[in-house]
């Protein structure tokens, strides 16, 4: 194999395999196979690359799942630094940083044993109410699977009491890697890679959209990677409800995995450039800024990404976990970081439509 001979099949729209995949991961040229990534891109979206403005809430910290790689989450209400707002706190939260135009909530949390299921509902309910403007991303797809269990419903009871209250997508998270051995070793204690894809199968026929990750630079080996990729890709075949991939690169700050240098920026650009070559069906890359931090994210636009997510305004997990990105981007900062890597900014919506403001 060569890369040549993978260049054809991509420009003739032929399927890569697992086989490639590994290739593109072991190829010495990072640069050809970014910028046949790249060429991909250009095809799927031209110079488009999008951005929203968001904000992120997470309004419990408390999780009995103890994930080897978190530094969020704290096991136990009570313990030093464990939280869970209230809904009123979380009204305030939202209230002291929303500003008129933004578009997106995102809400991740940890999985708390203390909280009545009723606590979701309202807290979507709340934010449909005070914002209505606000389209709200929530819940992993670990957190839809642990509600099932733990208040004895089907994930599609679940899915269904939180878009009666007004959840409007799952974002990507708690995928980390589906390999069942790094599984075991890293984040035993929450929803199995197959559970992880049912609650994602069932949002998407139940009419929700949903997001992809996949953490990388943890023990996993190129081989697991390439098969994480082709289960979601199978899955997306099946449904068609994912809109973006989001690969994560591990951060080792104030967790039990700090012995692991975790990913470089050669890493970060790889992960970018194969994905966007093996997720044919997945029409959006995004190079999450808050994780790989600005100048590489900006780079990664040129390998493959099309997509560097939002404001973002106060991210908790990866700050937590040693990232040295600030708190938040302005819109101007965007649009600049974008413009200069020779691109087009265009805001979106969560659900990936453009929106025109005037100047
Ligand atoms: O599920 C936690 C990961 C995820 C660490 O859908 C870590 O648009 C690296 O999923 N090092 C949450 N990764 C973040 C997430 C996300 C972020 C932005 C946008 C979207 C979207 C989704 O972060 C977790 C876990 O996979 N994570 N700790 C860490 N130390």
């Amino acid at each position: 194999m060569n890369i040549e001979a993978i260049r054809e099949k991509v420009q003739s729209g032929t399927r890569l395999s697992a086989e490639d995949g590994v290739f593109l991961f072991s190829h010495p040229d990072l640069l050809a196979v970014a910028q046949l990534a790249h060429s991909v891109r250009l095809k799927l979206h031209g110079t488009t690359t999008y951005y929203n403005w968001n904000l992120h809430l997470n309004s419990t910290n408390v999780c009995e799942a103890g994930c080897l790689f978190c530094s969020f989450a704290r096991l136990k209400t009570g313990m030093p630094q464990a939280y869970t707002m209230k809904v009123d706190d979380a009204h305030r939260w939202i209230s002291e940083r929303y500003r008129p135009g933004m578009t997106e909530v995102h809400i991740v949390n940890g999985l708390n044993p203390d909280l009545p299921f009723e606590y979701y509902p309202s807290l979507l309910k709340m934010i449909r109410r005070e914002f209505p403007e606000l389209h709200i991303k929530a819940f992993t797809a670990v957190e839809i699977h642990y509600f099932a269990q733990k208040y004895g419903m089907t994930n599609r009871e679940v899915l269904s009491l939180l878009t009666e209250a007004g959840l409007g997508s799952l974002p990507g998270g708690g995928a980390e890697i589906f390999s069942e051995r790094v599984r075991k070793k890293i984040c035993r204690d929450k929803a199995s890679a197959d559970e992880w894809l049912a609650v994602h199968r069932d949002a998407h026929l139940h009419g929700l959209k949903s997001n992809c990750t996949m953490l990388y630079g943890t023990i996993e080996t190129i081989e697991e990677r390439v098969d994480h990729m082709l289960r979601l890709r199978e899955l997306q075949d099946e449904t068609g409800g994912f809109q973006v991939f989001i690969p994560l690169a591990f951060h080792n700050e104030g967790n039990r995995m700090e012995r692991l240098p975790g990913p470089t920026a050669v890493d970060d650009l790889r992960v970018i450039a194969v994905s966007r070559l093996m997720l044919d069906n997945i029409p959006h890359v995004k190079a999450y800024w808050v994780m790989l931090g600005i100048k590489t994210a900006q780079t990664a636009l040129l390998c493959g990404a099309n997509d560097i997510d939002g404001t973002v305004t106060e991210e908790k997990i990866y700050h937590m976990a040693g990232s040295r990105s600030p708190d938040a981007l302005g819109l101007d900062d965007i649009r600049h970081l974008i413009a200069a890597a020779g691109l087009t900014p265009q805001e979106r919506t969560t659900t990936y439509q453009s929106i025109e403001r005037a100047a």
